[in-house]
């Protein structure tokens, strides 16, 4: 005889933390696929990116955030607050830190500022494959003395290790109710802003110093094609000449690496050939500009 359905569940879990701490990593592993860009610098990711993962009866659909750091520039403002919102209106937090710089400031920062948000939190200490064993139990503590956590997870976002005890605690976590997104749906992000996106992970990946936080990637056009492939057009916006100077490389070279491994990604996430052609523009003001708020979706900062 067949078991008695369990009654379904769905629910947000937003994942908060300094820059670099692993979130957008930790995503796609509870995802099970890419949908978030991942880099070696701070601040690679801007805006809100939502993964959606099930488990037993249960849809989580899971919140990735910009880092939480004392912001400069508009550009920081924003995703900051950007950062802050997907905590706000999730149902649960999970508060990342990665065990190597746990007592670093962006970190204490941020535990003296979760008594503002109402929800239920719980920790999640990342990076465990870089600290020896006897260190965590010390951290647990630490860390715990300064927050209230429901729980303490110990994982490697890299390798996946604890990942799945994550989503078997929140399988009962979420709020009763229906399925918010398709069963088999990961991402509520349309490809074109992935696409962009991936390219701008290539940026932060082979330039360097100012270029990654000077510079925005958007997509232009999509286009499909009769015979199935898709031609995309994508500008990259710089504040200098000097920048776009950068970014070609002598002779082409630079934007050349960035567009084929860029392609590469994303004829896997468009699941078709792809025709990738990258433009680089100088825009002065970009990083004041309403408009490419509004395309990487994120709130512009008034003054
Ligand atoms: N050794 C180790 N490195 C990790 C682990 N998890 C993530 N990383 C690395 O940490 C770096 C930052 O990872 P991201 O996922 O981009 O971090 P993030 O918190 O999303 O960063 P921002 O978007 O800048 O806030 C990358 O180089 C990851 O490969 C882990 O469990 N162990
Ligand atoms: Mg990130």
């Amino acid at each position: 005889m067949a078991e008695p359905e369990q009654p379904t569940r769905a629910g947000f879990v937003a994942l908060i933390g300094a820059p670099n701490a692993g979130k957008s990593t930790l995503l796609n592993q509870l995802v099970g696929a890419k949908v978030s860009i991942v880099s070696r610098k701070v601040q690679t990711t801007r805006t809100q990116v939502r993964g959606i993962a099930m488990s037993g009866p249960t849809q989580i659909v899971f919140v990735d955030t910009p880092g939480i750091f004392a912001p400069k520039r508009r550009l920081d403002r924003a995703m900051v607050t950007s950062a802050w919102g997907g905590a706000t209106d999730a149902d649960l937090i999970g508060v990342l830190i990665d065990v190597q710089k746990f007592d670093q400031e962006e970190n204490t920062r941020l535990l003296e500022r979760l008594g503002e948000l109402k929800q239920p939190k719980f920790l999640i200490l990342n990076k465990v494959d870089t600290v020896a064993k006897e260190k965590l139990l010390a951290i647990t503590a630490a860390v715990n003395e300064r927050g209230q956590f429901e729980t303490t997870f110990m994982i490697a976002a890299l390798t996946g290790y604890g990942v799945k005890d994550v989503l078997s605690w929140l399988e009962t976590r979420m709020p009763l109710g229906p399925w918010l997104y398709p069963e088999d749906q990961i991402s509520d992000a349309p490809l074109r802003f992935l696409a962009a996106e991936i390219t701008r992970e290539k940026i932060f990946e082979r330039l360097h110093d100012e270029l990654p936080y000077r510079s925005t990637v958007e997509t232009e056009q999509w286009q499909q094609r009769p015979d199935g492939s898709v031609r995309i057009e994508q500008t990259i916006y710089v504040e200098r000449e000097g920048q776009r100077k950068i970014v070609l490389g002598e002779g082409g070279q630079t934007i050349k690496a960035i567009g084929q491994a860029a392609r590469k990604e994303i004829t896997e996430a468009a699941e078709a050939t792809v025709h990738l052609f990258l433009f680089v523009k100088v825009r002065e003001n970009w990083a004041d500009d309403p408009e490419r708020y509004r395309e990487m979706g994120l709130e512009f900062p008034k003054g």
